[in-house]
This record gives C-alpha cells, sequence and structure tokens, in this order.
C-alpha cells in the first residue's frame, strides 16, 4: 500500500521518468520559505551564490526538516523504500529577466552513483510555469541508456559543466513541468530534461532534493549523505548531522568540507575544483 502517492502517480513515475504536480505543503509555507532565503539574501548583499547553493540543507535548519518533511519522503518510499537517505540538495534559482537557463541532460552523467535508483524532489518555492522558465522533460527518456554529455561550461548555464546531451533533443516530444508554490515534481536521474531562460518580472525559485536508498553507493570518490529514513546498513555513505539552527559555525565549516569533496566528485577530469570558481577556468583547461 503506497504511503501518499496514488499507484497513477507511482504508473507515471515509471513510464514517463516524471510525476507532477504533487503538493508537499500549502502556499503559505512555500512563501515562509522563500522569505527565509530572501532574509539571508538582504543580510549577506545579494543572491545565493557559489556553494551556499549545494548542501544547503546542513546550513539551514528549516531546510535540514525539509529534506525531511514527511510527505516528501513518504513519496519517495513509495518508490525506493523505507531505508533513504538525501545525497544532495541544490537550489536552481533564476533571477527575473535573467539569461540563465539549464541545458538538456540527464543528472545520472557525472553524479558518480552505483545505481540509477536515484529521484530528485524538485520543491516550488515560486509558481514554475512556461512563462519563467519551468523545467521541461522528455516523457519515457530515463528508459534510455547513458546519452553521451558534452561539457559546454557555458556563461548563464546553472549546471556544474553545462553540460548537454550530444543528441538532438525532439522538442515536439517536451513536457512542462508547471507547477503552484508548494507543489513538488519528481524526476528519475536519467530523465532527459532542462529549462529556457526566466524572461518573467519575478525570480523563479525550487529547491532540489536528491534521494537515493542506503544500498546505493559512491563509485566516484569519498562523499556523504543525510539518513531521511529508516536505517543505512550499508555505510556507502559517511553520515551527515542535521544542523538545529542556521549557520551554526560548525555546520558551516563542515558544509565547506563537503562541498568542496562533491565538486571534486562532479568536476572530476576537469582544472574545476570547487563551486565556487569561475567557469572560464575549465574553460581555458
Ligand atoms: O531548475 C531547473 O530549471 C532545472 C533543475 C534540474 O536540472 C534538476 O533539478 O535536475
Amino acid at each position: 500500500m503506497p504511503k501518499f502517492l496514488s499507484s497513477a502517480q507511482i504508473e507515471q513515475y515509471r513510464e514517463d521518468g516524471c510525476v507532477f504536480p504533487i503538493r508537499v505543503m500549502s502556499e503559505a509555507e512555500a512563501a515562509e520559505h522563500r522569505l527565509r532565503l530572501e532574509e539571508f539574501e538582504r543580510q549577506t548583499g545579494g543572491p545565493l551564490k557559489g556553494d551556499l547553493r549545494h548542501k544547503s540543507h546542513l546550513l539551514f535548519a528549516w531546510l535540514g526538516k525539509l529534506v525531511r518533511r514527511t510527505a516528501i519522503v513518504d513519496a519517495v518510499e513509495d518508490l525506493y523504500g523505507s531505508d533513504l537517505l538525501c545525497w544532495t540538495t541544490n537550489f536552481f534559482i533564476k533571477e527575473a529577466a535573467d539569461p540563465a537557463f539549464v541545458s538538456w541532460h540527464q543528472d545520472a552523467t557525472y553524479w558518480g552513483l552505483s545505481r540509477q535508483d536515484v529521484v530528485t524532489a524538485w520543491v516550488a518555492f515560486t509558481p514554475a510555469t512556461e512563462a519563467n522558465g519551468a523545467m521541461e522533460y522528455i516523457p519515457r527518456s530515463h528508459k534510455f541508456d547513458q546519452i553521451p554529455h558534452r561539457d559546454t561550461f557555458a556563461k548563464h548555464n546553472l549546471l556544474t559543466r553545462g553540460q548537454e546531451v550530444m543528441v538532438e533533443v525532439d522538442h515536439s516530444q517536451r513536457r512542462i513541468i508547471t507547477l503552484h508554490p508548494g507543489e513538488m515534481s519528481l524526476h528519475h536521474v536519467r530523465l532527459v530534461h532542462g529549462s529556457p531562460p526566466n524572461p518573467s518580472s519575478d525570480r523563479r525559485i525550487g529547491f532540489a532534493i536528491r534521494y537515493i536508498p542506503t544500498s546505493v553507493a559512491q563509485l566516484a570518490g569519498e562523499d556523504s549523505a543525510s539518513l531521511v529514513r529508516g536505517e543505512d546498513r550499508h555505510h556507502h555513505f559517511m553520515s551527515e548531522p542535521q544542523p538545529t539552527r542556521d549557520l551554526d559555525p560548525e555546520f558551516v565549516a563542515l558544509h565547506r568540507t563537503i562541498t568542496e569533496r562533491n565538486a571534486r566528485i562532479l568536476y572530476r577530469g576537469t582544472d574545476v575544483a570547487s563551486y565556487n570558481e569561475p567557469k572560464a577556468l575549465a574553460q581555458r583547461g
């Protein structure tokens, strides 16, 4: 018996590689999440940058809670069982009238994980629509093998390497993931997806939470993850603690170590060593 998703939603994930919209909090709670983020941005003088956008659930107690939120984890349990890790998180923020975009890609390409049992819960803090650069995907593309990608390191590409699939994407097949604030989509690690720029007058903010069953391992280096449900009998990842307050200095230091290690996995084979380095460095390499 599923805990949260309907049988039709589970079937849609298995068949299409993506299911949405799934409400996981009220619009008011989503607005509170946005407010918390923007309060921090106001204090620090601008949009969240560099490694602060990644593994942010180790920096902010409210995001540490979000990755453990019952509705989200119940939905993931319906897909991948009851022993679950949050492997990482990534803010995908597109400013108003900004050229930032995400090229067509499969998440699995550089993640180094041992299996394809990886799902992203993309939680909308603002609306995500065709008008503000919502995610798009090609249904059933998660059933393809790993597709070769080329690294572009394009300036406005929000992906680590600006990686893109080396095949022509048939745009007539694409579906747009329209979400209201407080809703999420779930997408498979091999799904071909991307998103265009946001020409609208407001920001589009999504928080991507990547979940794996504890049996999945990291093959590309040392790594850590947060246990969010059940038990970890495999110990493939070092266990991350949960922050109880925002920006606890111990957690800030831990986050720095972890994101540096993580960047070494994601940028392996390039000259880039951290999320904070300009992409141009790699283009010169
Ligand atoms: O937020 C976007 O537009 C793209 C997000 C994405 O590629 C992902 O969550 O894997």
